[in-house]
């Protein structure tokens, strides 16, 4: 078989990157040049006491190697974490595209998926109010194809050109380099206030989808309208979703803000610890497709990268699912270094002239070249196609393809011109014959100059507790904003929203609500709201509070229930070692009420136990309170319901307090499942 009809498979990207990988553990120690050292402690000293001397290579290469260990980080989206999977098809694409991968049921093709936020520097933060980047590479039989796609379906502007604003604008501001990964500050919000396209994105950046309850529970979305082309040259408009099949979860303010100096590394150790218990994260890929025929049939542009396509007018059509099966060996080499692009495609798989798109195919191969160090960034083990690939491109910083003979030109004889171009009928890419006419200009179309519309169906399609965040969002973001008149701009611009919205938020950061406005769109999508998504404890984590003394027959039985229905049980007692119950069963201890905090779990199961101090209690009331005030599922057995009733919440939405074990394990689960109780009255 030759090589370029080698069939690819799930496992095609983990055979090759088993050439390059590494283990160093029982080797000799050398230099980069193979040579064993005798010795990696002591510098080549002039005497005991003396200077180093200039001939000691060792000392050289190594403090050269690690002075040179950074690499600049991503301009945007430069904090973030990768993963391997796969993805398969269920249903056969051929009817839309010829994209080889898409082109069978059961078809498993390779992936490595990076998340990210978008604004705080590659040390910041996991769980601030920001977008999140959801970055697929597809190691196709074709060649790789890049899905680079966000958490939220829409851009903040509309128009490449932006890109520089947008994001000079949202990072933090030149003169002290503060805030980090907020946009909560002056020049953000006057970028808003005044590039009105931004509203629509800027009420999803309010919401809670700005705080992911992790990268599993999250949706991608390509945002653009793409092209598919089928084997006959017919296109279509298409759409990309990822739908994660644990729901879309999300978490409230105060927690966020409050993880982030607790484990900062929030949402990539969720992914990190789901993939090695072997919790697969899952998502579905939906595709939402327009006929040419359809292009100018909608109340919007389909172009317009700050729409969606409602998903009432255009159904989302499932046809896949990608399964997030490995970590990483190293960050650096695979997560650091993949470097994604939405020009990567395949045949079938095609562009529009989305003006936003059209500047991001641009802007990435330019990025890479800055931020990996040259033009052969390609033949980094993780952004290697599976398929082979060959051209006259050559040399080059670290070029490491050693490319024998001497023809490296087109047209030539010597090589009987090749690498030979390959025709569409074989595969070859053909880019798709779209008609275009215009006068140059610089300009943007009347169809993309409706701002508030779908920002206002975003509003119409939220629950009333996502109405209240997202007031609350805007109170602080736009609270935090030092210039008054910004204040102020940003209340009537919102006012073309909503006026209770822009009311609301007005009054709370000093500014005059406004007299009039609101869109009078009363249209709603009810998919765009989080109630509506799937509900499930799979996976969830339980924080239980024990103490030496408990129930432990009783405990043992809840114990395993919970287990087995999927739910991640941390125990947590006072101190580290062993907790003794009173029947002599021993727990292992994961936590103390100094290693962990309430807001790292999804739900708190309260035991306690006959062996409790004063401190025990304190903490375990703080601890209580706070997943109380976080609307999170309370459980309380045996002793521990005493707690519920010092502090007046037994009877509240959310919380199971039996010694009833059957009744308790299916209560407590279902109430994980609804992941938070927003109609708790908080005290
Ligand atoms: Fe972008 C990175 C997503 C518009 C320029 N972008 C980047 C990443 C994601 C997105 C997920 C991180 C990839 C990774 O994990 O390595 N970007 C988007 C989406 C957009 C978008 C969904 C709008 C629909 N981006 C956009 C525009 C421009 C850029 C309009 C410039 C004209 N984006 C970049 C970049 C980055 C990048 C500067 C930084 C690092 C990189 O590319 O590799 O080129």
């Amino acid at each position: 078989m030759k090589e370029n009809e080698k069939r690819i498979n799930e496992s095609s990207k983990h055979e090759q990157l088993d050439h390059y990988r590494v283990d160093d553990s029982g080797k000799d120690l050398t230099t980069n040049q193979g040579l064993k050292m005798s010795e990696d402690e002591f510098s080549l000293k002039a005497g005991e006491r003396g200077p180093t001397l200039m001939e000691d290579f060792h000392f050289r290469e190594k403090i050269t190697h690690f002075d040179h260990e950074r690499i600049p980080e991503r301009v945007v989206h430069a904090r973030g974490y990768g993963v391997h999977g796969e993805f398969e098809v269920y249903e056969s694409m051929k009817k839309y595209t010829k994209a080889k991968f898409l082109s069978e049921a059961g078809k498993k093709t390779p992936v490595f998926v990076r998340f990210s936020t978008v604004v705080g520097f590659r040390g910041s933060a996991d769980t601030v109010r920001d977008v999140r980047g959801f970055a697929t590479k597809f190691y196709t039989e074709e060649g790789n194809y890049d899905l680079v796609a966000n958490n939220m379906p829409v851009f903040f502007i509309q128009d490449g050109i932006k890109f520089p604003d947008i994001v000079h604008a949202i990072k933090p501001e030149p003169h002290n380099e503060m805030p980090q990964a907020s946009g909560a500050h002056d020049t953000f919000w006057d970028f808003v206030a005044n590039n009105q396209e931004s509203a629509h994105q800027v009420m999803w950046l309010m919401s809670d989808r700005a705080i992911p309850r992790s990268y599993r529970m999250m949706q991608g979305f390509g945002i653009h309208a793409f092209r598919f082309v089928n084997e006959d040259g017919k296109a279509h408009f298409v759409k990309f979703h990822w739908i994660p099949k644990l729901g879309v979860h999300s978490l409230v303010w105060d927690e966020a803000q409050k993880i982030a100096g607790k484990d900062p590394d929030y949402n990539r150790r969720d992914l990190y610890d789901a993939i090695e218990k072997g919790d697969y994260p899952e998502y579905e890929l939906g595709v939402q497709i327009i006929e040419e025929k359809d292009e100018h049939n909608f109340d919007f542009d389909i172009l317009d990268s700050t729409k969606i396509w409602p998903e009432e007018d255009v159904p989302v059509q499932i046809i896949g699912k990608m399964t997030l099966n490995r970590n990483v060996d190293n960050v650096f080499a695979e997560t650091e270094q993949v470097a994604f692009h939405p020009g990567h495609v395949v045949p079938g798989i095609d562009f529009t002239n989305d003006p936003l798109l059209q500047g991001r195919l641009f802007s990435y191969t330019d990025t890479q070249l800055i931020r990996l160090g040259g033009p052969n960034f390609h033949e980094i083990p993780i952004n290697r196609p599976v398929c082979p690939f060959t051209n006259n491109q050559r040399d080059g910083y670290h070029r490491q393809t050693i490319n024998q003979g001497k023809v490296a030109y087109h047209n030539n004889s010597l090589a009987a011109n090749t690498p030979a171009t390959v025709p569409k009928e074989q595969g070859g890419f053909e880019h798709y014959q779209e008609k275009v006419e215009g006068r140059k200009v610089r300009a943007r179309s009347e169809s993309f100059k409706d701002h508030f519309s779908q920002a206002k169906l975003f509003w119409n399609s939220m629950s009333e507790p996502e109405k209240m965040h997202i007031k609350q969002a805007f109170a602080f973001e736009v609270g935090k904003v030092k210039n008054k008149a910004i204040r102020q701009q940003v209340v009537d611009m919102f006012a073309n929203v909503d006026l209770e919205l822009a009311t609301a938020f007005a009054k709370d950061i000093g500014a005059t609500p406004p007299a009039k406005g609101g869109s009078s769109v009363t249209k709603s999508s009810p998919v765009l709201s989080q109630e509506n998504t799937m509900k499930t404890a799979v996976t969830r984590k339980v924080g239980v509070i024990l103490n030496n003394g408990f129930n432990d027959m009783d405990v043992k039985t809840i114990f395993d229930t919970l287990k087995e229905v999927g739910l991640h049980l941390e125990v947590i007692s006072e101190k580290q070692g062993e907790v003794t119950g009173e029947n002599g069963v021993q727990i292992m201890v994961d936590h103390t009420f100094t290693t962990t905090d309430s807001v790292v779990y999804d739900a708190l199961y309260i035991v306690g136990g006959n062996g409790e101090n004063k401190k025990f209690h304190m903490e375990t009331t703080k601890f209580l309170h706070e997943a109380f005030m976080h609307y999170k599922p309370i459980g309380a057995t045996h002793d521990g319901k005493k707690w519920l009733v010092e502090n007046e919440m037994a009877t509240s939405k959310g919380v199971v307090a039996t010694d009833d074990i059957n009744k308790f394990a299916t209560l407590f689960v279902e109430a994980i499942a609804a992941h938070r109780h927003w109609d708790r009255e908080i005290i």
